[in-house]
């Protein structure tokens, strides 16, 4: 029930800051877990790795997934219960399979991705906003605290002209 609660009041939230005048198109982004800390014990489940998300911990869903180039709006808020999050938007460079990853520190080598922008430690039932000029391609969206990619926590969008 808390969860419906939760919803609603994202979105009445996003229905406020859609009354201010945006032409660009604007991707709803929700960060969601379900443990409610920061036990991210099933791994693997990152870009590509053939596992079944539906059990996914962690994720992040994006509506709509698929945009035209230019600026893009990006609002995100944090529906977990507990954790703090964060957003990365970096490139995918085509073809990619799989995200260049450190096991040890659990976490993607932001490094080797061409980061675009990214949203910073947003605290639970909290929102934030971002835009940014896009070009056509794949676009990661993930974030990475550490482990929570590999609980789940990624979900590409496309710009398409
Ligand atoms: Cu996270």
């Amino acid at each position: 029930m808390k969860l419906i609660n939760l919803t609603l009041q994202a979105t009445a939230m996003a229905a406020l800051l859609s009354t201010a005048a945006m032409a660009e198109p604007v991707i709803t982004v929700t960060l969601i877990d379900k443990v409610g800390s920061s036990d991210v014990a099933v791994p693997e489940m990152g870009m590509g790795m053939g596992s079944d998300m539906a059990k996914a911990k962690m994720g992040i869903n994006a509506s709509p997934k698929q945009v035209r180039p230019g600026l893009v709006t990006f609002k995100v808020t944090n529906l977990a219960s507990k954790i703090v999050h964060e957003v990365i938007v970096a490139r995918l460079p085509e073809g990619t399979k799989q995200l260049p990853y450190d096991e040890a520190a659990m976490m993607v080598k932001e490094n080797a991705l061409q980061a675009f922008g990214s949203v910073n430690e947003i605290d639970p039932n909290r929102s934030a906003a971002l835009t940014l000029t896009l070009k056509p391609g794949q676009y990661m969206l993930y974030c990475n605290l550490p482990g929570h990619y590999m609980a789940g926590m990624w979900t590409v969008i496309d710009v398409a002209p």
